[in-house]
């Protein structure tokens, strides 16, 4: 069998420096949902690139950061140390020179210096007025590989890029495509991956707090004979008075909510979608979920 590139690139750094957002746009696709609210991520998520040099497997992690107290944080950012710990061949070390360091990122750098796997560092955000990028420059004496793009605009990706391949292995062709998946991801059913997209709708669309008592599940798809889908899915929120805000005066937030999320779930399926779409107060969703 042929060999070809092929290799697993681990995305790591702070919360809200942009890794989700490289991951879909190399992809080309959303794979992984994005908001200006740090914390999107809450588990790691396996994106799929190909193209005629090879493939790679993208993987996005939550950010990491420094205090986590509560249950919730805890574990995001234990899926994110988790997914650092395992095998990667190359890590992407994401920084936000638009943002202060602080302590947080020397606990993102205390961990990048342990990995034995090459790291480039990229610094994010280029297409912004990098004010604190002097407080990151040391950086840039400790790792080989520096990049400076936007992730958002897709800037000065191409030679992120053919670093990336240059770095990666030759295997046998194949080696990683063997899961039940929604292509191009390969870790999440449709179920997850729609549940994802009601979730970024409550992280876009709901004040500052909500975001972080609530989660979002889909119990239900069934194909109509007239080709639609019938989804039924929940929004759960650790209180009662988080879950009024989300249904909001006479039930329109969640109407627009709603409609927001069908809307994206359409176009993602490339099918008519009902979305039955309710919330509910359960206290204890973040002992439950995301273990
Ligand atoms: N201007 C600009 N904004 C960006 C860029 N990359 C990401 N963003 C924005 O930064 C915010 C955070 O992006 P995400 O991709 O969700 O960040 P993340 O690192 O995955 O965050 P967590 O999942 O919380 O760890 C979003 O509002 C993005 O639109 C960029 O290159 N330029
Ligand atoms: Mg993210």
């Amino acid at each position: 069998m042929d060999k070809q590139k092929q290799g697993i690139v681990l995305l790591m750094g702070r919360p809200n420096v942009g890794k989700s957002t490289f991951v879909n746009n190399i992809i080309g696709q959303k794979v992984a949902i994005t908001s200006p609210k740090p914390q999107t991520t809450r588990f790691p998520i396996q994106g799929l690139y190909e193209e005629e040099r090879g493939k790679i497997i993208f993987t996005d992690t939550p950010g990491i950061f420094d205090r986590a107290t509560d249950t919730l944080s805890k574990k995001i950012n234990e899926q994110a140390m988790r997914a650092v710990n395992k095998e990667a061949d190359v890590v992407l070390y994401f920084v936000d020179p638009t943002r202060r360091r602080d302590f947080e990122e020397a606990k993102v750098l205390g961990i990048a210096r342990k990995i034995n796997a090459p790291v480039i560092l990229v610094f994010n955000k280029a297409d912004m007025k990098t004010t604190y990028m002097a407080q990151y420059m040391y950086l840039e004496d400790e790792f080989e590989h520096v990049f400076k793009i936007s992730a958002l605009e897709r800037k000065h990706v191409g030679p992120l890029l053919d670093k990336i391949f240059e770095l990666i292995p030759d295997r046998e062709e194949d080696q990683f495509i063997d899961s039940e998946h929604i292509y191009p991801l390969l870790n999440m059913d449709s179920k997850s991956f729609m549940a994802e997209l009601i979730r970024e709708k409550v992280f876009l669309m709901m004040g500052e707090e909500v975001p972080y008592t609530a989660t979002a599940v889909v119990d239900d798809i069934k194909e109509r004979s007239n080709g639609m889908l019938y989804i039924k899915a929940r929004i759960l929120t650790t209180h009662d008075r988080y879950k009024k805000m989300i249904i909001g005066k006479a039930g329109r937030k969640i109407k627009e909510l709603g409609s927001y999320a069908r809307k994206e779930i359409a176009l993602a399926t490339n099918k008519k979608v009902f979305l039955d779409l309710t919330v509910e107060t359960d206290e204890h969703w973040q002992d439950t979920l995301y273990s």
